[in-house]
């Protein structure tokens, strides 16, 4: 017999197979807002106490943050100032792009093909950023079936009605040029024999509008963008962090102070207009949690933005990716992408009971899972960890022979090296810290608030997405608010 996993998780195996046939017929009941709501607040992370302490400086003060998070709004600046002198100018631009993820990039090409001088200072490579890591896809109405007013129901009511409204206005609307600017630069999407792009579902989403490129859609778009900075040969400063926002007489953005990681010199980078791009705090493993982020996701740019005197917005919500890697140890907390779930994976715990709808938000999903486990229906793995079953034979069985290899091998793969054959066993999962759902407080053209010439985009901008964001609304505002922050900057620099 085919064993990958130790004999108590195959005894729960067999639990899972002799109700697979059952539960292919009957599609687990959604839970009613009441049901949600109670889920949420026994079982979601951001409601633990214990975990969050109070601002004590700075805009903000007197809210709560995690605690680790918090720490570094009351730390003092990275900058010593005896050593830096900044009226030497090392670096003259227009526009300053601190970031070279996704939205640092798309702001850069933006506002390079506006005519300003720009540049990219980044604290590791460019392309080493969550949207590297994003694998489901980037999403967009621009279906028959579907619209922007119906893309931004969903998003505002699956973010709890938290979200700034013209934020979520500009996501939508701009969602379609997005894909056809992406696609248009060169990034491979899926599509179908008459080269339409082929979209799916996501959690909480009402149509299908999920564009991927397989299970590494986030991977590609990176390539592409990170091609198109260097063909357009946009200056990059490599292994530099920012960590000062220099302001000038009226208050206004006028530069950064940066560090080299390598050699621990100051240089000064002056600029008519400066973007904040640097991505979340999704690798500061709150709770002890895993994480699916990259090792630079410790939240700079929050308190680089937040010391210039820019407010935070939901600091204190987190998104927890409700199927994280719990078994084998060695790939603790990677993302298994939300796409398992779309294309016809359920959530099943010990008993083989599928307790939940597959396609829920994220952060039901997750506090379900949780819930399963505390209350003694998850599954233990040798390493003292918990999590419940992503059936993934059903993909194959829904889909026909070969489906997991088409549409998520990038994932299939991964488990392979393992010994874990998706299409024959499920997998175990848990939650991974994910995603910080709030930021640098934006208006809604993208401009930071309270600091002039001051504009922040992607996950280091908060509002966008309320209190919990959607699957692949992450991918769509690192474009449109890199784009649009590229844009406004380079519009704002020529007035400076
Ligand atoms: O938007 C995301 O976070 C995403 C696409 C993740 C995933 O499950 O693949």
């Amino acid at each position: 017999m085919y064993t990958p996993y130790p004999e108590n998780m195959m005894e729960s195996i067999k639990k899972v197979e002799a109700t697979r046939a059952e539960r292919m017929s009957t599609e687990p009941r959604r839970l009613t807002a009441d049901e949600k709501d109670a889920l949420l607040k026994e079982f979601h992370p951001d409601y633990n106490p214990d975990a969050f302490a109070e601002i004590k400086v700075g805009p903000n003060k007197g809210q709560k943050a995690p605690l680790e998070l918090a720490e570094m709004l009351h730390s003092t600046s990275r900058l010593v100032e005896e050593k830096v002198d900044i009226t030497k100018v090392d670096y003259d631009v227009d526009v300053l792009v601190i970031g070279g993820g996704g939205a640092g990039s798309s702001c850069a090409i933006e506002a390079h093909n506006a005519g300003a001088n720009v540049m990219i200072v980044t604290k590791l490579r460019i392309g080493d950023a969550n949207t590297m890591m994003a694998e489901g896809g980037i999403q967009a109405a621009d279906k028959e079936n579907d619209s922007p007013v119906q893309h931004y129901l969903d998003a505002f009511g699956g973010g709890h009605f938290a979200a700034k409204p013209e934020l979520v206005k500009r996501l939508v609307m701009e969602a379609p040029d997005a894909i056809k600017w992406l696609n248009e630069l060169g990034v491979m999407f899926d599509k179908d024999a008459d080269g339409r792009m082929v979209t799916t579902h996501g959690g909480g989403t009402s149509r299908k509008r999920m564009h991927a490129c397989k299970d590494y859609s986030g991977a590609e778009i990176m390539r592409t963008l990170r091609d198109e900075v260097l063909n357009l040969q946009i200056p990059v400063v490599e292994f530099t962090s920012a960590v000062e926002i220099i302001k000038d007489e009226k208050g206004q953005a006028a530069g950064a102070v940066l560090l080299n990681m390598e050699t621990g010199d100051y240089s000064v980078a002056r600029a008519k207009t400066v973007v904040i791009a640097t991505g979340g705090a999704g690798r500061m493993h709150y709770q002890g949690f895993p994480t699916s982020n990259h090792y630079g996701a410790t939240a700079d740019g929050l308190v680089l933005g937040y010391r210039a005197g820019v407010p935070l917005l939901y600091q204190d919500s987190i998104q927890y990716h409700p199927t994280g890697v719990a078994y084998p140890v060695q790939i603790l907390g990677a993302l298994v992408t939300e796409k398992v779930r779309s294309v016809g994976a359920q959530l099943v715990n010990a008993n083989g009971e599928a307790y939940i709808h597959p396609l829920e938000t994220r952060d039901v999903n997750a506090s379900g899972v949780i819930r399963e486990c505390r209350e003694g229906r998850g599954v233990e793995t040798p390493d003292g960890e918990h999590g419940v079953w992503l059936d993934t034979p059903m993909i194959e069985i829904l889909g026909g022979e070969g489906t997991i290899e088409k549409r998520i091998p990038a994932m299939f793969r991964m488990y392979m090296k393992y010994g874990i054959d998706m299409r024959k066993v499920p997998i175990l999962i848990y939650p991974t810290l994910h995603y910080q759902n709030g930021g640098l407080e934006i208006d809604g053209e993208g401009f930071a608030k309270n600091i002039p010439n001051l504009l922040a985009a992607g996950e280091a901008a908060g509002g966008i997405h309320g209190t919990n964001r959607l699957m692949g609304n992450s991918l769509l505002d690192v474009i449109v608010f890199g784009r649009n922050a590229g844009k406004k900057a380079a519009a704002k620099a020529k007035e400076v």
